[in-house]
């Protein structure tokens, strides 16, 4: 039976509600400062904590409920004569439901303008306490801590006179969930900010050391539509990354959409010049940089424009009515932009089925014109009953880590070629092999299990979309075990070539490389990607 409810709760929703209807049930009320004085502006016979225990609130607030006469009515069992009779040798009277939510620390961090100062204030200590104390004690006292628990609760109440076990045990495991997830805020915002603790802006920790998500949506399926599915975004996430697009119109993005959106838009804000990417299954299918955003388009179409049907398109820049309207002529699943003009948005409210996305980058800072990448962000993959994290492959090109091998040396035109490559098969499935000429994808193999067929393969499409590869660039995302991949990508007319290097058969592939007049230039490091 519930005959004692404490009330303490920072958001009041529905409290006062449950509140009378406890009353009307013959519950004894007790509460803290801001609940009880609500119910008791509504009428409520309502005793202050401070009255009950005899204990006056101190420090501010921060001392409320930590008290014995508090505890000890949360956490003496009614089945244990010897706990009953120490309660009552103390004056202290049992507490049966509780309900209680925490100091809003979530919201108060997620500000734009958080102090440190004002996240300490925000950890509740009281509240946490309570509530482990009651969910510890889940057979004899109720838990409720989120409004939605209320209804149900009184719903029961009011047809069998008190609270099942089932539901105690169910409240309880809700309580300890949210006590973690609260924890897990706290410990997230704290070792965020590392050795920096005179930080006051949120964008200087957004995107960092996350481990901690916040569900956005759910997805009417996933990758197949026998599959389940949600989308659940970064409690800080990075400004400019994809979950803080805004879609203007468009059917809902699925799974498959956001996955590719994603991609499409971690390689094109990769760009600090107009760019384009087109995405089809995971994978560019198209990569161009141009004077505008319509030429970049128009390239990028060119490499595949079998595949680029259905795609995803992404653009480093805002869109305007000339660009979208030769998009338009395309199928196109989902457009990312920085913006639209006016005439590009009319361009597309035809189309209502083109999902369009906005992503504003006004708050990514710049390392000069490019977009600085998210610090430490992670990488996680799931895998059987265990998780794979890592940092995500940040790494940026220094020119001076470029090692030209063969004897050939390199033309500007052609370290721009290959620099382009270079910046495209970071963002294809491993094995890549990118073909490039004039700041546009010629032909790209992707996601092979031998860098041989990807190079043959990359040579196929280029064929196949008329494309001439006579004095290309090509990029390998990690080195050539044997001079065959190479040897195929000359065939076909590379005249310069950028790869990680670290073969054992180095000096084999560039002996090739000079036996055949190609440039060959080592990064030293790769990017595979799976
Ligand atoms: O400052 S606290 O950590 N110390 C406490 O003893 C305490 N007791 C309850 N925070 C404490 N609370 C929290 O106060 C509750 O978790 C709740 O969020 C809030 C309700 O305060 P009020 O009723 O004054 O609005």
């Amino acid at each position: 039976m519930v005959k004692t409810a404490l009330l303490s709760v920072s958001d009041k929703t529905g409290v006062l509600e449950l509140a009378q209807a406890l009353h009307a049930r013959g519950v004894k009320l007790l509460s803290t400062g801001g609940t009880a004085k609500l119910l008791a502006d509504n009428g409520l016979p309502v005793i202050e904590v401070a009255n009950h225990t005899g204990f006056p609130e101190m420090l501010d607030g921060r001392v409320k409920t930590l008290h014995p006469t508090i505890h000890g009515g949360l956490l003496a069992r009614r089945d244990l004569p010897e706990h009953m009779a120490a309660i009552a040798e103390h004056g202290i009277e049992t507490i049966d439901m509780l309900v209680v939510n925490l100091y809003p620390f979530e919201a108060t961090v997620a500000k734009a303008d958080c102090t440190l100062e004002d996240a300490i204030e925000n950890i509740d200590i009281g509240g946490p306490a309570m509530v482990r104390s009651a969910a510890k004690n889940w057979r004899d006292v109720v838990v409720l801590t989120d409004a939605n628990q209320y209804a149900g609760v009184l719903a029961e109440l009011n047809d069998n006179g008190d609270v099942s076990t089932a539901t105690k045990f169910k409240l309880s495991v809700a309580a300890f969930n949210r006590i973690s997830a609260y924890d897990g805020a706290i410990s997230n915002y704290l070792s965020s900010i590392g050795d920096d603790f005179d930080v006051t802006q949120r964008a200087e920790y957004a995107g960092q050391a996350n481990s901690q998500f916040i569900k956005v949506q759910d997805l009417r399926y996933g990758e197949n539509s026998h599959q389940t599915a949600a989308l659940y975004r970064d409690l800080y996430p990075a400004p400019g990354s994809l979950v803080t697009a805004v879609q203007l119109q468009g059917k809902e993005l699925s799974y498959n959409n956001i996955a590719d959106a994603d991609a499409a838009w971690e390689c094109v804000k990769s760009f600090d010049v107009p760019a384009c990417v087109i995405i089809k299954h995971a994978n560019p299918c198209g990569v161009a940089i141009g004077a505008t955003l319509g030429e970049a388009y128009d390239k990028a179409f060119k490499t595949d424009s079998t595949s680029a049907f259905g795609g995803i398109i992404a653009f480093n820049g805002v869109l305007d009515g000339a660009a979208a309207a030769v998009v338009a002529k395309q199928f196109v699943e989902v457009l990312i932009a920085t913006d639209y003009t006016a005439e590009a948005l009319e361009v597309f409210k035809a189309k209502t089925n083109v999902r369009v996305l906005k992503i504003d980058m006004s708050q990514v800072k710049k390392s000069g014109s490019a977009w600085e990448q998210g610090r430490n962000a992670q990488d996680i993959k799931r895998i059987g009953s265990g998780l794979l994290i890592q940092t995500a492959d940040n790494h940026e090109m220094d020119l001076a880590d470029l090692k030209v091998v063969s004897e050939k040396q390199p033309t500007a035109e052609q370290l721009k070629d290959m620099l382009f490559a270079w910046k495209v098969a970071k963002y294809v499935k491993s094995n890549a092999i990118v073909f490039c000429a004039g700041g546009m994808t010629l032909g790209v193999g992707a996601g092979q299990m031998s860098r041989l067929d990807s190079a043959k393969i990359a040579a196929i499409k280029a064929e196949n979309a008329g494309l001439s590869l006579q004095g290309s660039a090509v990029a390998s995302d990690a080195f050539f075990p044997f001079r065959d991949g190479f040897d195929v990508v000359v065939d076909h007319g590379a005249a310069c070539v950028i790869q990680p290097g670290g073969s054992m058969r180095d000096d084999e592939v560039i002996a090739a490389a000079n036996e055949r007049g190609v440039v060959m230039v080592l990064t030293g490091v790769r990017h595979f990607r799976h």
